[in-house]
């Protein structure tokens, strides 16, 4: 009998690379998708005639239980979420609906579905916020947005669940991880989007915002292993997974325009709107522990990664011109 899996968040970038790898196990792979007048399954091309898509919402209890019920669920892996940082101060309210409430209403589903399901929630590395690095498991948080508080509940909560009910429920607090399927607004793909477009003549300027943040930035295909890893292990345990190599975000401006033989000072202006109300300034991750305990190392350098989604954003854009390009903001 395949193992089986189900996935929230599964039309996200983090989402379509679990659900190739889960494939490439063997695995029956499930995907909870919300409601839309227009379903977005991009990412997914690769792998939605093999997987069964399942209605729900992180907002409605019923539905998750349904899920559940109906993907028959060994592992449940929560990477959905509102996750854009930005957004979380504008809207604080649903951002903790989804990404802390949501974390209840699935660990609860599972609870009373199956406490038996092995449970991976998606914590991140926004919740050291002000932490100074190297963070690793033992460092206290201090989160800096609407966005890191809900996952800071989220973290305790699944904490809690293992505590209170004995669940395999486990959290991987991942550092940034982007991929040519990043969302748009996020810097690396805003501005790996940016230099595309500048090469191609169909875009002169790129509005930015804080230069001096630093991030430890690695590549999303190679993270999602580490969630699997998570949940195979003998007992439930949080683990940091992160390069332990961080930039700035001027750095990464050097590096996108560079590739394309572009100096980016003559293109990037600094917009005072875009700064965020309170900022993350630094942060760079000690993955020792999972590294000790399932061997797990990243593969990609950063400028691989960037070149790689410099490259698809040229392509991706030279086949449509006509994109329609929002941003969030900030
Ligand atoms: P994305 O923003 O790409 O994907 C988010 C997913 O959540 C989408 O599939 C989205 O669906 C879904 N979603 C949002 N709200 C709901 C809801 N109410 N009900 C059901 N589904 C919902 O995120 P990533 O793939 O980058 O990240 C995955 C997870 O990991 C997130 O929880 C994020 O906060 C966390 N994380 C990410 C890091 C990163 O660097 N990428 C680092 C650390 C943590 P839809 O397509 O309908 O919008
Ligand atoms: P982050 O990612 O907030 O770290 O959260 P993001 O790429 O949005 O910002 C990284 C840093 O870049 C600075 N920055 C800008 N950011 C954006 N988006 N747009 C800009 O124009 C810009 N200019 C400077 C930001 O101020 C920030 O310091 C991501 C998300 O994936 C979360 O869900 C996840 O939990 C964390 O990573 C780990």
């Amino acid at each position: 009998m395949p193992r089986k899996a189900l996935i929230t968040g599964i039309t996200g970038q983090d989402g379509s690379y679990l659900a190739e790898l889960l494939l490439e196990k063997g695995y029956r792979v499930s995907g909870l998708v919300r409601r839309s007048s227009s379903l977005n399954l991009d990412r997914l091309v690769n792998v939605v005639d093999r997987i069964d898509l399942i209605s729900g919402d992180l907002l409605d209890q019923n539905s998750l239980v349904a899920a559940i019920e109906q993907s028959e669920a060994d592992e449940v892996y929560n990477l959905a979420a509102q996750s854009f940082v930005a957004t979380s101060w504008r809207q604080a309210d649903l951002t903790g609906e989804f990404t802390a409430l949501g974390v209840t209403r699935l660990l609860e589903a599972c609870r009373l579905v199956n406490p038996k399901t092995r449970f991976y929630q998606a914590s991140s590395s926004e919740m050291f916020g002000a932490t100074n690095p190297p963070q690793n498991e033992s460092s206290p948080f201090h989160p800096r947005s609407p966005y890191a508080v809900a996952k800071v509940f989220g973290h305790y909560m699944t904490q809690n669940y293992r505590e209170s009910y004995g669940m395999f429920a486990c959290s991987g607090i991942l550092f940034n991880h982007e991929s040519p399927r990043r969302g748009l607004e996020f810097v690396t793909r805003k501005v790996t989007n940016a230099v595309a477009r500048i090469k191609l003549g169909m875009q002169t300027e790129l509005s930015m915002g804080n230069l001096n943040a630093q991030r430890d930035w690695g590549f999303a295909g190679d993270y999602v292993s580490a969630m699997w890893h998570m949940l195979q292990g003998e007992r439930p345990q949080d683990y940091v997974v992160a390069t332990g190599v961080s930039h700035s975000v001027e750095y990464l401006l050097k590096v996108a325009f560079a590739y394309q033989n572009l100096d980016y000072k003559d293109y990037v202006r600094v917009d005072p709107a875009l700064i965020r109300p309170a900022e993350v300034d630094y942060l760079c991750g000690d993955a020792s522990r999972a590294r000790q305990a399932f061997g797990w190392e990243p593969r990609t350098t950063f400028e691989q990664m960037i070149a790689m989604m410099v490259d698809s954003d040229l392509e991706r854009n030279r086949q449509n011109p006509k994109l329609v390009h929002f941003s969030a903001g900030m």
